[in-house]
């Protein structure tokens, strides 16, 4: 039969309230999340994991501001706040979040000159992660996904994972949206149109 995978999506610090790129209420997710977790024989993580200095943070544009979009080699990139640089608390996973069980951690955004936003590319579209191979040689052909942002990270995820092949549901109670000039609502027609489950 096949398996099913849950993805843990960028449950950082940076991204729970207090954090550096804090999503309203992201830490809500985590007991949601926890439950989860206990319900799926294989549980996957994602971690944000950016060099200082990486090409997606404002203070490496001058001039430029969080939140504004810059043009890239790959297409346009919103610029964020320095957040979830390795190493740092920031980048650390939820204090609550029980990831003992996960069975594979992708970190993703560490080029400097890219960012990733998917678990499955990076925002090039084209810059495999490696997860899919991983899926595959493990016969998964499902994934639920939740976490932080939903129109970021979650929601790039999830097309991707129909684009590569895969069923994908994502769990909105277990994900928490950023929502940048209507950002949320695009996101969720998009991933309505790519035949994601909305759970
Ligand atoms: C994310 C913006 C920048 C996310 C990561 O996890 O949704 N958003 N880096
Ligand atoms: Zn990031």
């Amino acid at each position: 039969m096949a398996e099913e995978a849950l993805v843990v999506v960028d449950v950082q610090n940076d991204f729970c309230p207090g954090g550096a790129l804090a999503v309203e209420a992201g830490d809500e997710v985590v007991p949601v999340i926890n439950r989860l977790i206990q319900r799926f024989d294989h549980v996957i993580l994602t971690q944000d994991w950016h060099p200082a200095g990486h090409s997606s943070f404002a203070s490496s544009h001058p001039g430029r501001r969080p939140f504004e979009t810059v043009e890239m080699p790959y297409g346009p990139q919103t610029l964020w706040p320095d957040h979830c640089v390795q190493g740092t608390p920031g980048a650390a996973f939820h204090a609550q979040l029980e990831w003992t069980r996960a069975e594979l951690v992708i970190r993703k955004g560490f080029r400097r000159a890219i960012d990733s936003y998917s678990a499955f590319f990076e925002n090039d579209h084209r810059t495999p992660t490696g997860l899919t191979g991983y899926l595959r040689e493990r016969g998964i052909a499902k994934v639920t996904l939740a976490g932080l942002a939903t129109d970021f990270c979650v929601g790039f995820s999830a097309l991707d994972a129909r684009r590569q092949g895969f069923e994908a549901t994502v769990v909105l109670e277990g994900c928490r949206g950023i929502d940048i000039d209507g950002s949320l609502d695009a996101m969720m027609q998009r991933m309505r149109e790519a035949g994601v489950v909305l759970a």
